[in-house]
């Protein structure tokens, strides 16, 4: 009964299946097991709920996802659990693709810098996420700079170089404390002159205030802007899955400061709360871009909605 209608229906993607290997065995196993039983009442329904808010979809997302579920069965009059699954994985999806819908066109012009600046708070990941972004652009071809706008630390500036060097691509930067947006106006400059294809930004995660980041991140495109008037076609803001609902507060922060059009959900491999992809598409409306899987450049899979979902089901050789 199971398998006559619950089956992945798209292709396997291994980073991905990785990166959700935590959240799969552990709520979504029991999500699944769920629907093994004889009936559909308001015990399962109540269950599904709880398991949802375990995997931070959060409470109203979860919510809003067993409502829709609910409804759907009783218009249809099912009574079969294993068919109102097969609806919950088609609820979920379509959860995510309205987050998808809200992207924007891209234009990458071979030879004019295609900007990308990486935002988010100090510790979840840009720096890290920028050089598997610089591994993932460098397989179509494209030649890729980046810039150390995180001037804070001493530290933060010698890693980017350290993933520039192993990923080879040359860095831009300047010493501790100094300001980005010297930093941002001499990589434009350079890229400009090279015809870099990519050019992506780190940004420091930490000003105080809102007032400062707004500022500050404004300056940056502004400066940007000078020599490449759609810069930057990408603002991507990273957040770290391990923080779950947390990290969704400070996301709302910052795409309240500075106009997002891209999300990557780093360290997904870290923690059993890949649930925290609904609450962020839901809640902030804004597509999700890529996953982080790992801690080395090619842990990187792109987010697409069914494969998400499919993944928090199936892994391959799992026997389900
Ligand atoms: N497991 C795992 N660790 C990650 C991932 N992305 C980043 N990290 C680790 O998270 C820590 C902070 O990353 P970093 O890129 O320096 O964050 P930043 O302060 O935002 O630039 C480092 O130890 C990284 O190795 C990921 O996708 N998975
Ligand atoms: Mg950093």
């Amino acid at each position: 009964m199971i398998l006559k209608f619950f089956r992945r229906k798209t292709e396997p993607d291994v980073q991905l299946e990785q990166g959700l290997e935590k959240t799969r065995r552990g709520v979504f196993l029991e999500i699944t097991r769920l629907f093994d039983r004889s009936v559909l009442d308001d015990e399962l329904y109540e269950d599904l709920e709880m398991l949802l808010i375990q995997a931070d979809v959060g409470w109203d997302v979860s919510q809003g996802l067993v409502g829709g579920l609910r409804a759907r069965v009783d218009r249809d009059r099912i009574d079969d659990p294993a068919l109102a699954r097969e609806i919950l994985r088609e609820e979920m999806i379509q959860l995510l693709e309205v987050a998808s819908r809200n992207r924007q066109v891209k234009i990458l012009q071979r030879g004019v810098p295609f900007v990308i600046m990486v935002v988010g708070v100090n510790g979840v990941g840009k720096t890290t996420s920028i050089a598997k972004l610089a591994a993932y652009h460098q397989q179509f071809g494209r030649t890729v700079m980046l810039a150390a706008g995180d001037t804070f630390r001493a530290a933060a500036i010698d890693q980017l170089k350290i993933w520039g060097e192993r990923q080879n691509v040359p860095v831009v930067a300047h010493h501790q404390g100094a300001d980005p947006g010297a930093v941002v106006f001499d990589a434009m400059q350079a890229a400009h002159a090279r015809g870099v294809d990519v050019l992506i930004v780190d940004t420091a995660g930490r000003l105080h205030t809102k007032h400062n980041l707004m500022a500050e991140l404004g300056k940056l495109r502004k400066i940007m802007q000078r020599h490449v008037e759609a810069a930057p076609q990408e603002t991507l803001l990273v957040i770290d899955a391990t923080t779950g609902q947390n990290g969704l507060v400070q996301a709302k922060e910052f795409s309240n400061s500075v106009a997002i059009t891209d999300i990557m959900i780093a360290k997904l491999d870290g923690t059993a709360k890949g649930g925290i992809a609904f609450a962020v598409a839901r809640e902030l409306g804004t597509p999700i871009s890529y996953v982080g899987t790992g801690e080395r450049a090619a842990d990187l899979a792109e987010f697409k909605p069914e494969t998400y979902v499919d993944s928090l089901f199936f892994g391959v050789g799992e026997g389900l």
